[in-house]
């Protein structure tokens, strides 16, 4: 049972690894061995981070988590003064996600396009529904270069339209304080069905999870159209075709 469980886990990675990787190709074709080309497997040397903040945590890792290029979603606290900030009492942060991104993928100026258009920047003192400080937007940069493109991102965005304020704060990084373990993946987690898809990953293995951070982002409705349609096609057909029964031993 155990094996052929973790069977399932290792070919739901591939299918998911192969839906990456045939972006734009007509038909979806598994890869005929157990290893990816090494260019697939960034090591983390070669990764890089960058943190956002726009409303609710739980949607901020759910917007960043499909995009092609994203390796790793976090969801924490950051840009305010408390130590070690709890979610109940979180002081003067604001609900952040921390993204991993393998940079020869997606650059820092893609991530900036999507934190805009994922959030409404206008909004004073909340975002949609959620209202207090903890929903404020702020981008992260780290060093002079990051804090360059968002100020000129911030200005374009600015001239898009006259209408409001934009209300963004562009930040210096401190610490990033990542949240407890219940707020990370929220979406995904919400979708029992997509948790069993993946073999009900132990905690510490969905939060570092490629996939999971992908499937949160699909859970949500959140991923690139393309993206979503593909997820939704390789589901379906699972559904199809039903899961291996075991007969006889
Ligand atoms: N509107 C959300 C806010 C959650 S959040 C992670 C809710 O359902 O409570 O702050």
């Amino acid at each position: 049972m155990a094996v052929s469980l973790s069977r399932v886990r290792v070919l739901l990675t591939l299918v998911l690894l192969a839906v990456n990787v045939v972006d734009k190709a007509q038909s979806i074709r598994l890869p005929d061995r157990i290893s990816v080309p090494a260019r697939e497997l960034p090591n983390s040397q070669t990764l890089k981070t960058a943190v956002f903040a726009l409303g609710s945590f739980w949607r901020s890792e759910a917007v960043f988590g499909c995009l092609n290029g994203v390796v790793r979603t976090t969801v924490g606290y950051a840009g305010g003064s408390k130590s070690n900030p709890e979610y109940r009492s979180l002081g003067n942060h604001a609900e952040s996600v921390q993204v991993e991104y393998d940079p020869r993928l997606i650059n820092f100026r893609q991530l900036l396009e999507v934190f805009w258009s994922s959030h409404d920047s206008r909004q004073v003192f909340g975002q949609g529904p959620d209202v207090g400080n903890q929903y404020r937007s702020i981008i992260f940069s780290n060093g002079n270069e990051e804090s360059r493109l968002a100020a000129i991102s911030k200005e374009r965005e600015q001239a898009r339209s006259k209408s409001g304020i934009v209300t963004t704060q562009i930040q210096q990084r401190g610490t990033f304080y990542p949240a407890e373990p219940e707020h990370q993946k929220f979406e995904l987690k919400r979708n029992p069905f997509l948790l069993q898809l993946i073999g009900n990953l132990p905690e510490e293995e969905l939060e570092g999870s490629s996939l999971a951070s992908k499937l949160n982002g699909y859970a949500a409705g959140l991923c690139p159209e393309n993206v979503q349609k593909q997820i939704d096609a390789k589901i379906n057909e699972i559904v199809r075709k039903g899961w291996p029964i075991l007969r006889e031993v």
